[in-house]
């Protein structure tokens, strides 16, 4: 059993065959240029830039202790029949789910080039990749039952945005019998709220689970 400190001081236990790593939506349309975050957050791509560094230290100490490696793209059928009709309705932007870029990608659907992970993230053989069309990664997808399948009870989440798929991801683990812990410096979205996310998320000491760095992750998995 290995174990690490979080953020509220309790112990984060652990056993690595149990344990999955959960990259949330780390692709290209969230995190380049022209693609459907830049256009829905008005250019403010620094702080997700920034979370790919860390995530790519963590993903190379999981690899190397044996760890799952889960992988999640959020996106859309080309004819959109997948698309809830409030995440239709709700957009702000002339661009919007379905329109094509001025990357010439269609935005946020499968199967376009910026749909994919972002290279230097991208899977390995042998992990898994979870296609979704909502925000938490459970919703309408194989990802409990492959968690069963691989006798899976806990999951470290990264990934963008803290505020949309991370958070909900992680609260729909908690609700299935996980025990979460979302990584602090390898996630962050587009709104200056991400300290408030995750202190809610393991407030009242462990309401929804746990956070912590990803340096003492990375400590317990040497
Ligand atoms: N992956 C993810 O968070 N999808 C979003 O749409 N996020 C926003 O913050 N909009």
């Amino acid at each position: 059993m290995l174990s690490f400190e979080t953020q509220t001081e309790a112990y984060y236990n652990f056993e690595p065959q149990k344990t999955a790593l959960v990259l949330v939506d780390m692709q290209r349309d969230f995190l380049e240029a022209g693609g459907f975050g830049d256009i829905q957050s008005g250019g403010n791509l620094q702080a997700v830039r920034a979370v790919v560094a860390p995530i790519m230290r963590l993903l190379n100490a999981a690899r190397d202790a044996g760890l799952t490696v889960i992988h999640t793209r959020e996106g859309h059928a080309p004819d959109l029949s997948d698309c809830p009709t409030p995440k239709l309705n709700r957009q702000r932007f002339d661009l919007k789910i379905g329109d094509v870029g001025r990357t010439g990608s269609r935005l946020l659907i499968r199967g376009e080039a910026f749909h994919d992970i972002v290279p230097s993230l991208a899977p390995f053989p042998g992990e898994f990749v979870i296609d979704k069309t909502g925000k938490g990664a459970f919703y309408r997808t194989d990802l409990h039952p492959l968690l069963v399948d691989l006798s899976i009870s806990h999951l470290l989440i990264c990934g963008v945005t803290t505020e949309c798929c991370v958070f909900t991801t992680a609260t729909e683990a908690n609700d299935r019998g996980f025990e979460v812990c979302i990584v602090s410096d390898c996630t962050d979205g587009y709104q200056p709220i991400k300290d408030v996310m995750l202190n809610l998320f393991c407030s009242a000491d462990g309401l929804l689970g746990y956070v912590a760095d990803s340096a003492r992750i990375i400590s317990a998995l040497e």
